[in-house]
């Protein structure tokens, strides 16, 4: 059985913005509860969450990935996840799995993109959140102007629950500590507000601090503390340098004393029904009752097959528990079960209430699983997380003819792994489009996979003749055909291909001795330009909501770059520190290929993210613009 309890568990997820140090902060903690022997680096590519190849390659997370260790009794399960923003649905999937969520952030950038979305979505989600700043060594860093930003932009909860000392080289407690020395604010005072903070959430404690006016015991504390954290009153900020290690024990003592055990954290949002929606159900952390374990990733791992990581919420998991997925038609058998660290499987003999595992080689097990081992938990569903929609689409295709079936066996583990990637068989054209964040989520994932290239256009639409009295030789109806899947190919008013139309040829004439084919190929196409071209056609685009993230002094850059496109500035903020936020909407076609814009617009210092707004008709002036550009191509041609 396990050696700890449900309430000795505590899980976290590490999130924020890409390079804050989540990966390194897991390893220092790694290394510091002597899980590892020596402590790796990402630049180096030797720590134990960013094991993938290609982590290595690009020196940034690619994937959650789980560690767990125990500390002074307490058994800590991390989650690092990727704060790049196209990364978006391994971060937001690992939400599920915890009842804390620790936002980085990197002290020479302050709040960036990825912050403030993982703040929105941890609170959304009723997770506990906490700050830590990391990178306290850093040249040009302005903490006590971080501190202010903060409470700013995510509220006057955010109280620090420790500060740096010595010039960063320390970081002192002001939690259990009343009084001491720190680098700026006082400890006294940093800690009155924070008690006073935590008693407000628990009258008859307030009264007593009130009339006794003495200290309260950490004891006496940890109830309301608790509570404070679960009602979002309370956002611990805590200081680090995973460089020089300030700051990481006193991490660690926050997680392993302060942080939510299992039955702390806000109950999952479970529900009881076939649909989304339905009545409420709340799991009890308890190793006793039935099981309950909701399923937050799969890895398609290509030696170990499909292994599926969950939260137990309820009950115990033994390698024989018989488990049913959802509906709970079909049970199965846990043959083993494991905890992950970083890339290694390790075998246990039971998960309580509160851990993190995984089984594997269970084809039925998806992404929002949910495995329980009695029919009374039959259709219990955890409420979806909101994931951004994936805009960037690309079409793919294999080189050799009959490797499609292949391809899309590799595109689709992709997308089970993924909730952000969708792949998508168009029904007419057999085009196989795969839909992602962003540039780089689609490179990532295309050197995954080998030898694809741009699909040449397929035919989408669909072809008759009621022909009648042989008007046009039956033997000349491919050719019409022909000429006609011509036309929308090349497009008839734009060169965009034209798609979803059903093309009748009712009617022709046909001469003994003019008759060649391809006469009845240019009728084809000559008559569907002309039948398009009179229905005067509108050309529709589709438009995104865009949030760009960089310093002001970009800012006019930046929206006059997005007017340039034919986007439209719907609003500016301060996001604190020096960093903007610009809204916009703007045609996606204006924006493909935006990051590289965006990098030599801001020198590599801006981000953005963006998700599918409406479609639109171009503007008459682009339509005709287009139209007469092609027309002169045509010409050409
Ligand atoms: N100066 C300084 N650099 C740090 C510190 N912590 C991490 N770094 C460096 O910052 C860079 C990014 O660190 P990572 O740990 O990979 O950051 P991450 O948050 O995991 O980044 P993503 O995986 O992209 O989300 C690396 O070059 C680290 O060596 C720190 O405390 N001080
Ligand atoms: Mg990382």
């Amino acid at each position: 059985m396990a050696k700890y309890t449900t309430e000795n568990i505590h899980t976290v997820a590490l999130v924020g913005h890409g390079g804050a140090g989540k990966t390194t902060l897991a390893e220092a903690l790694l290394w510091k509860t002597g899980a590892i022997g020596a402590m790796g680096s990402t630049e180096r590519g030797t720590t134990v969450c960013d094991f993938d190849p290609l982590e290595k390659t690009y020196g940034h997370s690619l994937n959650a990935s789980l560690v767990n260790f125990p500390y002074k009794g307490i058994h800590i399960h991390l989650i690092d996840t990727p704060g790049m923003p196209d990364f978006a649905g391994q971060s937001i999937a690992a939400l599920a799995g915890v009842d804390l969520a620790v936002v980085v952030i990197n002290a020479q950038n302050g709040i960036e993109l990825n912050t403030s979305r993982m703040m929105r979505a941890a609170a959304k989600r009723g997770l506990d959140r906490m700050i830590l700043i990391n990178k306290i060594d850093a040249d040009n860093v302005d903490l006590p102007g971080l501190i202010a930003r903060i409470q700013d932009v995510f509220g006057k909860e955010c109280l620090p629950i420790n500060l740096p000392a010595h010039g960063g080289k320390d970081v002192v407690d002001c939690f259990f500590n009343p009084d001491g020395d720190s680098d700026f604010s006082s400890v006294k005072a940093a800690h009155s507000a924070l008690i006073d903070q935590v008693v407000e959430v628990d009258e008859d404690l307030m009264a007593l601090y009130l009339e006794q006016g003495e200290e309260l015991s950490p004891e006496q504390l940890h109830g309301p503390f608790e509570k404070a954290l679960r009602e979002g009153h309370l956002i611990p900020v805590c200081f680090a340098s995973t460089r020089t290690g300030a700051g990481v024990m006193e991490f660690l003592e926050i997680l392993a004393r302060l942080a939510p055990n299992a039955t702390e954290g806000n109950p999952p949002p479970f529900v009881r029904s076939a649909g989304t929606e339905g009545e409420e159900f709340h799991a009890v952390a308890d190793p006793k009752k039935h099981v309950l374990a909701h399923v937050f990733k799969i890895i398609m791992d290509p030696y170990v097959g499909k292994v599926a990581v969950f939260r137990v919420h309820q009950g115990t998991i033994t390698r024989d528990t018989q488990l049913y997925i959802g509906e709970g038609r079909k049970p199965f058998k846990a043959a083993h079960v494991y905890v992950l660290q970083g890339k290694e499987y390790v075998e246990t003999d039971a998960l309580v209430a509160g851990d993190i595992g995984a089984v594997t080689k269970v084809d039925e097990i998806e992404f929002n699983s949910v495995l329980h081992d009695s029919h009374d938990e039959d259709n219990i569903r955890l409420r979806s997380l909101d994931f951004p929609t994936p805009m960037h689409s690309i079409a793919v295709e294999t080189k050799k003819k009959g490797d499609e079936q292949r391809l899309f066996e590799v595109l689709h583990k992709l997308e089970v792994e993924d909730p952000c990637l969708w792949i998508e068989r168009h029904p007419t054209t057999h085009e196989t489009v795969m839909r992602g964040l962003g540039d780089l989520h689609m490179r990532v994932k295309l050197e995954k996979i080998l030898k694809i290239e741009p699909l040449t256009r397929g035919s989408g639409f669909e072809f008759a003749s009621e022909v009648k009295g042989g008007v046009i030789p039956t033997v000349f109806i491919p050719a019409v055909e022909k000429g006609v899947r011509q036309a929308l190919d090349h497009g008839v008013i734009s060169g965009y291909p034209v798609e979803d139309l059903r093309v009748i040829v009712y009617d022709g004439k046909s001469h003994d001795v003019d008759s060649k084919e391809i006469a009845f190929v240019t009728a084809g196409r000559k008559a569907v330009v002309d039948a398009i071209l009179k229905a005067s056609p509108i050309m529709l685009e589709p438009i995104v909501n865009i949030e760009i993230t960089a310093p002001d002094r970009f800012v006019g850059d930046l929206t006059s770059d997005l007017s340039g496109k034919r986007g439209q500035v719907t609003g500016t903020e301060s996001t604190g520190g020096d960093l903007m936020s610009i809204k916009g909407m703007v045609p996606l076609s204006e924006v493909t290929g935006y990051q590289s814009r965006l990098r030599s617009v801001t020198g590599g210092q801006g981000a953005y993210t963006m998700e599918f707004s409406h479609y639109a008709p171009v503007p008459p002036q682009t339509q005709q613009q287009l139209a007469s550009q092609f027309k002169l191509e045509r010409e050409e041609e």
